[in-house]
């Protein structure tokens, strides 16, 4: 997908289109007073104060049309520079742009305005030279967005738009949106019954079903084998803990507004935990520990609670309440570079078994001016984020830069991965801490008899077990491989009265493989019944009719194919399981 905010003459037209936009609903509403309509990474939007008029669907088509009207009225873009004190009266009746006035230095910048036809909004521009040239646009969608952001000002109307050159654009784009939306995990999630979520239990707090259980269960363990085989210490820990924990680690300082508020128990002060960093500086604290211990790498598939804004909850993505892959590395100042490196490593490992080839690493730096969110020490801080470059640089990965993206307690390497509906989320993470350490009072005895400090490395790999599986889902458009897929093998009797014992007993043998396997023995047409194991996305379709029954063999179909193949029961068994054991797509 192009990014329209960087293609200079994409980012143009779109800029002229929010014009246009703003022109029809100013023909439409006179009383419409207009806040800022910036261009964004997949065309414009415009924040518009409508008085008590909230947006339709059909206020939307009705803006369309007018915007159609002034385009093929063809009028021309004119700019114009004034003085701040003209800006001023020519827009005295629009209190949102004299808000935007006020705050412009006029030795600064020079203000200007954009005027076609009956139409002159306050804008630095450039434009295109002719409303003509954004004939090929559509209006996607609306929404309420508070004036300058802030839960406590009015709610604006933000409708958005996107624009192109050509039609054939247009339609390409308009043709992802369509299969980004069937891709959604929401979508996929709610059909192949994943997960769900209810408003008793609240936004923000899914429920995995069953085959999002099985789902989870497998990443579970496939996790676990990696990192024992690396190491880890697995541990379970409560998912609360007192506020005084919170005060030790910062997190009550530095993380409150995340965190679910504290609830009081008998003299005691809890809260649901957003991170399990401090209970794992805990379980390191409980023994006493030389140089030659380290890396001590203590990992937990721990739930979490974290306050998200009711608006940016979204299915298994982000949630309120989540299961982190989570692990703390506690190692020697010597020891951070190889750890970090075997972190990235199993990073890169496991994105290459589930075929995750679209990611970016970002090293998410402190902003030096934002005091309150980030501890006060740049020495500490130099050091650790020069630290993560250095690996990252000799580890040869490409990576970019953010400034003000760091935890509160180190910088960190995240992984961005795209979503097929909305902004980019972290996936996996790496983080650098010198600071939890010392607040818990952690050490080790080092090989001069001298006690140290132990370093910390926070990570995870899937991020969260909710977050990853909403990531899998899209990427394989809910078309699972066999080792993941709730159901591998759906059994299919070409007529129960002959051939459904023969079905019963498959598929008792079958699962007695461990192989999950569906029965569909209802009374329906065989037709029927296949398609419905393709809607499904079962893996493998087994079709029983007298031929097998006579033979006792098998013949299966595997999704995506309609080629029907006779086989052996036992060679069946043994491909099954190979496929599973290797994690292959299919047999
Ligand atoms: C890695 N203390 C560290 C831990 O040791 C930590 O909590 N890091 S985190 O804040 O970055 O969270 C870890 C991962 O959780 C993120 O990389 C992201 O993939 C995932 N995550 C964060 N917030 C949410 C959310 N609201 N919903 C789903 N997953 C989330
Ligand atoms: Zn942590």
């Amino acid at each position: 997908m192009i990014n329209i905010k960087e293609d200079e003459n994409l980012n143009k037209l779109n800029h002229s289109c929010a014009h246009v936009m703003a022109q029809a609903i100013k023909h439409l509403y006179p009383n419409a007073h207009f806040w800022v309509g910036p261009v964004i990474e997949e065309g414009f939007y415009y924040d518009v104060d409508l008085g008590d008029k909230v947006i339709t669907e059909n206020d939307l088509e009705l803006i369309s049309k007018e915007m159609k009207k002034i385009i093929k009225d063809g009028k021309r873009i004119v700019r114009n520079e004034i003085t701040k004190k003209d800006a001023l009266e020519q827009f005295k009746n629009d209190p949102y742009k004299i808000d935007l006035i006020n705050r412009m230095d006029e030795n600064e910048v020079t203000i200007s305005t954009y005027t076609q036809g009956d139409f002159t909004d306050l804008c630095r521009g450039p434009h295109v030279d002719n409303v003509k040239l954004c004939k090929n646009f559509k209006l996607l969608k609306f929404s309420g967005a508070y004036f300058k952001g802030d839960v406590n000002n009015k709610v604006l109307q933000r409708i958005y738009g996107v624009c192109f050159y050509n039609e054939e654009d247009l339609n390409d784009y308009l043709k992802e949106l369509e299969e980004r939306k069937e891709r959604d995990h929401r979508k996929i999630g709610a059909t192949q019954e994943i997960f769900m979520n209810h408003e008793l239990v609240g936004a923000g707090m899914p429920l995995w079903l069953p085959n999002g259980a099985i789902i989870r269960k497998e990443l579970e363990n496939y996790i676990y084998e990696k990192e024992q085989k690396l190491g880890y210490l697995h541990v379970y820990t409560p998912c609360v803990g007192t506020v005084n924990l919170y005060k030790t680690s910062g997190h009550w300082n530095h993380y409150k507004e995340n965190m679910f508020p504290s609830m009081k128990v008998d003299e005691e002060e809890f809260v649901l935990r957003p991170m399990n960093c401090p209970h794992h500086m805990l379980i390191y604290k409980n023994k006493l520990h030389s140089y030659r211990d380290l890396p001590i790498r203590i990992g937990e598939f721990a739930t979490d609670f974290r306050y998200e804004a009711s608006g940016a909850v979204k299915g298994l993505e982000r949630v309120r309440c989540m299961c982190q892959n989570d692990a703390h590395l506690f190692v020697t100042p010597e020891q951070i570079g190889d750890e970090f490196k075997r972190v990235v490593e199993l990073i890169l490992d496991v994105y290459k078994d589930f075929g995750i080839k679209n990611y970016k690493f970002r090293l998410s730096l402190r902003d030096k001016e934002n005091k309150e969110k980030y501890f006060d020490d740049d020495e500490m801080w130099d050091k650790a984020e020069n630290k993560l470059r250095e690996v990252l640089n000799e580890l040869n990965v490409e990576y970019f830069e953010a400034v003000g993206e760091a935890a509160f307690y180190g910088p960190k390497l995240d992984v961005e991965v795209k979503p097929a509906v909305g902004p980019d989320v972290t996936l996996s993470t790496c983080q650098l801490d010198f600071l939890l350490p010392k607040r818990f009072d952690l050490s080790y005895i080092d090989s001069d008899g001298s006690k140290q400090t132990p370093v910390v490395l926070h990570r995870a790999i899937f991020g969260t077990f909710d977050r990853f599986t909403a990531f899998i889902i899209e990427e394989l458009k809910g078309i699972f491989p066999l080792w993941l897929s709730p159901t591998q093998i759906n059994i299919i009797p070409v007529n129960n009265e002959y051939h459904l014992d023969y079905a019963l007993s498959l598929k008792e043998k079958l699962q007695s493989f461990k192989f999950r396997v569906n029965l569909d023995d209802r009374e329906e047409k065989l037709g029927y019944k296949l398609r419905e194991s393709v809607i499904k996305k079962i893996p493998i379709t087994l079709i029983i009719g007298q031929n097998e029954v006579d033979n006792n063999t098998i013949s299966y179909r595997l999704y995506g194919s309609s080629e029907t193949i006779n086989v052996e029961i036992d060679e069946f068994i043994e491909k099954v399981n190979q496929a599973i054991k290797s994690k292959k797509e299919n047999i």
